[in-house]
């Protein structure tokens, strides 16, 4: 594989978690190469979820995402893979499910979400939201900076 091993920040929402498919959806990150290299099962407060999706704020949209986000317990999962961010984006599928199932049937927001917000999982969209949304889940943890040439099995 060509481009660079990436970490990442996967969540399984609320919905996911509370229909029972957080497990399918691991495996279904494992089968597409990723090595999960943190998990932990919670939940969110609305102040978590409001600094979480701070971006999104005033829009029209927002006041139910944090409603949403904090209803139940998510999956925060730390990935790596080569191209982890953009891999994961992409597996994901498109925002809308709805939308997700006609352009990418396969997709997990295919697969298990509802709509245009209950869809499933989330996945950062670049290296800066990566670093922040691990460092927001995951803030004791310690992770070597990768190097800048290593297969995902010799790294973690
Ligand atoms: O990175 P994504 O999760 O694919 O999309 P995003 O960062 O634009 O939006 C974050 C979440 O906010 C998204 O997963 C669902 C919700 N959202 C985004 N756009 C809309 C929305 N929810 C509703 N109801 N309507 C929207 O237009």
């Amino acid at each position: 594989a060509s481009g660079r091993l990436e970490r990442t920040y996967a969540m399984i929402k609320p919905d996911a978690v509370g229909a029972g498919n957080a497990e399918r959806i691991m495996q279904q990150i494992e089968v597409n190469g990723f090595t999960i290299v943190q998990q932990a099962k919670l939940q969110l407060t609305r102040e978590m979820a409001e600094e979480f999706y701070a971006e999104h704020a005033g829009k029209p949209f927002f006041e139910g995402l944090v409603t949403f986000m904090s209803s139940g317990p998510v999956v925060a999962l730390v990935l790596a893979k080569v191209n982890a961010i953009r891999e994961w984006r992409t597996l994901a599928g498109p925002t809308n499910s709805n939308r997700a199932r006609e352009e990418a049937p396969e997709s997990v927001r295919a697969l298990y979400g509802t709509d245009g917000q209950r869809n499933a999982v989330h996945g950062s969209d670049s290296p800066s939201s990566a670093q922040r949304e691990i460092r927001f889940f995951f803030p004791n943890l310690v992770l070597d900076p990768v190097p800048d040439s290593a297969s995902a099995t010799e790294y973690i």
